[in-house]
């Protein structure tokens, strides 16, 4: 088996990337051109993976691209994908997230309808919820012109699949987070400021909404699921979350005291962090993905925390060192 993945170079590219080599697919990753690169994630796969240049923002360089790497399968994880960014720049995020998924559907229409999608949905989609818990009839509220965009992305992957029998997944996956999460992302942005704080390299960590709630899963756990969904008999859309719900202030709380220290000490809420629409309460219903998929998260919201705080003062550590 063969596998396109555009976004390799993020997060969840890299834990999938990981994932498909263990089952012994060929891997083709999607990158797009840049001064510099930035495969640090990738880094220990580097030979074992087939890198591309492509982008999502240009149509002729998708369809070469899957004319000459002829996955079987090609999970679409590539986006703009920080919130706070699409309010400054809200036409760049639809285009990638948004129209960038038209873009690779239209090029496997074109060069091979056989091929498998997968398209990472988010449940940014659910905003300013509707129901509690949400489930894959929980209709979208978006707060964000990311989340915006991704619900453009849904609609369109399950609209190739009605029109023109493409085997299009959506996933729609709650927060999920990993030592690999990028540093602007309040898990990691915590946790590598708690590692710093714990060698005297930092003083103080700025936050902004403390009562956010978020369903936070470990990235590892959720590639094995985008994967099951492209192994069913029949193509479809899954919610993928934990069902729990936790806010940043406990997330603080127990990175915090995982080395020791009390975060009433060092944290403070800024206004500048804040964002000009919040979405309060997501939490996952994954019954159907437990039912159907017989997928469930393994890592536990307490060892997602000191899994990362564990990594950033290994990381630092090694940076003092050297
Ligand atoms: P990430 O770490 O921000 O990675 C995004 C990837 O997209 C990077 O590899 C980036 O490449 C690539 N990319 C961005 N613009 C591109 C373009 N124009 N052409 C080609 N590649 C482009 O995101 P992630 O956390 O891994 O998330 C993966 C996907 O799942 C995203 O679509 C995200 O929106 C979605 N999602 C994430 C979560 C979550 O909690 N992590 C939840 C729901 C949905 P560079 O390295 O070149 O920047
Ligand atoms: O914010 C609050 C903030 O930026 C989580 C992406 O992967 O998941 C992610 O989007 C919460 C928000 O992730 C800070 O207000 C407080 O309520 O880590 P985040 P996100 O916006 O939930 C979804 C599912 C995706 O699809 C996205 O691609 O934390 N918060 N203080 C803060 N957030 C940040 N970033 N920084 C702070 O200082």
């Amino acid at each position: 088996m063969r596998a396109l993945i555009t976004g390799i170079t993020g997060q969840d590219g890299s834990y999938l990337a990981d994932f498909l080599l263990g089952k012994g697919y060929e891997v083709y990753g999607m990158v797009r051109r840049s001064s510099t690169e930035s495969f640090e994630r990738i880094n220990h796969i580097i030979d074992k993976v087939t890198l591309k240049q492509a982008d999502l923002l240009d149509q002729l360089s998708l369809i070469e691209l899957i004319k000459d790497s002829k996955p079987d399968e090609i999970y679409n994880l590539g986006a703009q994908s920080f919130v706070p960014t699409s309010w400054n720049q809200p036409v760049l995020t639809g285009e990638f997230t948004a129209l960038g998924v038209t873009r690779v559907l239209e090029a496997i229409r074109l060069v091979n309808p056989k091929i498998k999608f997968y398209q990472a949905s988010s449940s940014e989609m659910f905003g300013k919820v509707r129901a509690v818990p949400q489930n894959e009839s929980t209709p979208f509220h978006p707060r964000s012109p990311y989340g915006v965009a991704k619900a453009y992305g849904h609609f369109i992957t399950v609209n190739y699949r009605e029109s023109y029998d493409i085997f299009a997944c959506s996933g729609i996956l709650f927060n999920h987070e990993s030592p690999r999460r990028g540093k602007e992302f309040v898990t990691r942005k915590i946790t590598s400021e708690v590692a710093k704080i714990k060698l005297g390299k930092a003083k103080k960590l700025y936050l902004g909404n403390l009562e956010a709630k978020r369903d936070w899963g470990f990235a590892g756990d959720y590639v094995e699921a985008m994967w099951l969904m492209l192994q069913q008999a029949q193509a479809d859309d899954f919610v993928i979350g934990t069902g729990e719900t936790h806010s940043v202030k406990e997330f603080v709380e127990i990175a915090f005291d995982h080395v020791g220290l009390d975060y009433k000490k060092y944290v403070e809420s800024k206004k500048e962090f804040f964002r000009p629409a919040e979405v309060d309460l997501l939490v996952a219903d994954n019954t159907k993905a437990k039912k159907v998929l017989g997928w469930q998260p393994k890592v536990s919201f307490d060892e997602l925390v000191k899994m990362m705080v564990d990594a950033d003062l290994k990381l630092q550590e090694m940076a003092r060192v050297a």
